[in-house]
């Protein structure tokens, strides 16, 4: 879609550090890490939020979530991670393209928030 940051990034328009990449979903590190380890995956299709995902393929959303198993794997992030989609307003959701934060590489807080 065109202005939308997440779009340039996976066309590679706009430079990012990627840690994964197949036919639907692309992974890159975070530009203001909040963590040691702090990973973005998007789906290529552009989607706005897990609030509207009407044109997003099962396939695209299955990849996402499929992806950070293999980050993680691929990073040596043995130890768990939190993976998290703010969505909407209340959440503080900055981008408007579908995206899941990974974020690891320290003890978290039981809570969420
Ligand atoms: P959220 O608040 O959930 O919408 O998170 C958006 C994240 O996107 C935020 O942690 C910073 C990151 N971000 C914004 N612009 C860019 C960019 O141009 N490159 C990269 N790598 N990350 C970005």
């Amino acid at each position: 879609m065109k202005d939308c940051i997440f779009c340039k990034i996976v066309s590679g328009e706009i430079p990012s550090k990627k840690y994964y990449e197949d036919d639907y979903c692309f992974a890159f590190a975070d530009l203001n890490p909040q963590m040691p380890f702090h990973a973005l995956i998007v789906p290529k299709e552009h989607a706005a939020s897990l609030a509207e995902l009407d044109n997003l393929s099962d396939a695209a959303l299955a990849a996402c979530l499929r992806a950070a198993q293999k980050i993680a794997e691929q990073n040596n992030i043995t130890d768990g991670y939190r993976f998290i989609s703010n969505c909407g307003k209340h959440a503080s959701q900055s981008v408007q393209h579908l995206h899941f934060h990974m974020l690891a590489g320290r003890q978290l807080s039981e809570k969420i928030v």
